[in-house]
């Protein structure tokens, strides 16, 4: 594959979902995921591959019949944060369709079917909790919880399933699905620099770091922002503010990471007191007992804090994701297959990292110059894409080949 034979196909999905406010707007369940399931059916089409959607919504195209058992699945998912990047997802499924067309010119023989797959809701993006598609496939989200799940505006998934025409009656655990699937590879735009200091255009993935989404509520009393004395107030903003900054301190303390990048203040005017503040928090961490350790730590020091505020916190898991390690040998196997490339762990959470707790998995990382991910300015250079195209259809010849 040279930049220009990616580049060609990635132009053609690339402006899908595009937001005129800059990065894109992909959320699922959409009419821009309507326009991206739309693609993917022509470009399967084009292929004589069949497409077929599974009861979760994830959406794939088979060259080789599924049933067959012990199918080498590749993919990964459309769906974007608010203003994500470009390539944070469309890179594995677009480079998938063409390390199939590699793999087909040079007159390869499969063994096995092989899929390609777009997986549903994996950033979470609308309805809040990440890999819903692949982790209802798993049985790792109760159906029932995933059809209430609500967005901004308070549309569930169901009425958002429902609005584009599928049955969110049927969502629930696949293992008939799963354990047709032998093996599944999932190429992804590297959120990160290690590739980058090394030089190197593709990686392979060892891990994927332990990972969670908490909702923190604070709760006060709401009262006249001009009339309230300060000793006479039970602020919750005041209390929020603490955790945010009590998060990145105890982070940085452990050794992890921790942000906090959505608030919500009710009843949010600019001349009241809130009366309530919601705040999530995503923490992540090289280990379990890292990622704990944050955890407790802000805890203990925001309950403390909430003391002197007069406040209330209550604390909800939106999702909690163990720490991932990737098969080790087929990890051994890949990396060397393409020659020694480095292998590196990673902070990002991926539909590759729900799978592989049932079927061997793999991630394969293209190289971002930037490191920078979910903002408008992502970007891999089409040289490196290219090289993950190839990688990726070498990958697939030896596993299915
Ligand atoms: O949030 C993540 O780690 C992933 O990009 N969904
Ligand atoms: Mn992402
Ligand atoms: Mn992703």
């Amino acid at each position: 594959m040279d930049a220009a034979g990616f580049r060609e196909l990635w132009g053609d999905f690339e402006p899908i979902g595009r937001s005129p406010e800059g990065g894109y707007l992909r959320y699922s369940w959409t009419e821009t995921d309507l326009e991206c399931r739309n693609w993917f059916r022509a470009q399967a089409e084009k292929r004589n591959l069949e497409v077929e959607t599974d009861r979760n919504g994830n959406l794939y195209a088979w060259w080789g019949d599924r049933h067959a058992g012990d199918a080498v699945l590749t993919g990964s998912h459309f769906d974007s944060v608010p203003h994500g990047g470009a390539y944070d997802g469309p890179l594995g499924i677009v480079s998938a369709f063409l390390a199939v067309d590699e793999l087909r010119a040079s007159g390869a023989k499969r063994r096995h079917p092989i899929g390609i797959v777009a997986f549903s809701e994996e950033e979470g993006g609308r309805f809040g909790v990440p890999c819903v598609g692949t982790r209802l496939m798993t049985g790792a989200l109760d159906a029932d919880r995933a059809r209430d799940l609500t967005d901004s505006d308070g549309v569930t998934l169901a009425e958002a399933m429902d609005s584009l025409n599928a049955d969110p009656s049927v969502l629930g655990p696949d293992p008939e699905r799963l354990r047709q699937i032998g093996v599944f590879v999932e190429l992804h735009i590297e959120q990160g620099r290690a590739l980058d200091a090394e030089d190197a255009p593709v990686g392979v993935a060892t891990a994927i770091w332990p990972h969670g989404r908490w909702r923190f509520t604070f709760t006060g009393e709401a009262n006249h922002a001009g009339t309230t004395r300060l000793p006479d107030r039970s602020d919750p903003m005041l209390t929020a503010a603490f955790m945010i900054l009590a998060a990145r301190k105890e982070a940085r303390l452990a050794g992890g990471v921790a942000t906090v990048g959505r608030i919500e203040s009710d009843p949010g005017a600019a001349n009241v007191i809130a009366g309530k503040v919601h705040a999530w928090l995503d923490a992540r961490a090289p280990d379990e007992a890292v990622l704990n350790a944050i955890l407790e730590g802000i805890e203990s020091k925001v309950s403390e804090r909430a003391g002197r505020d007069g406040t209330q916190v209550g604390s909800r898991a939106e999702s909690e994701t163990p720490v991932v390690e990737f098969d080790a040998a087929l990890r051994d196997r890949i990396a060397s297959l393409l020659g020694g490339v480095p292998v590196l762990p990673t902070g990002a959470g991926h539909d590759a990292g729900v799978v592989s707790a049932h079927v061997p998995t793999a991630m394969l990382f293209v190289r971002n110059r930037t490191g920078i991910s979910h903002a408008p300015s992502e970007t891999a250079d089409d040289e490196d894409c290219a090289a993950g195209v190839d990688a990726l259809a070498a990958v697939l010849r030896e596993l299915a080949c």
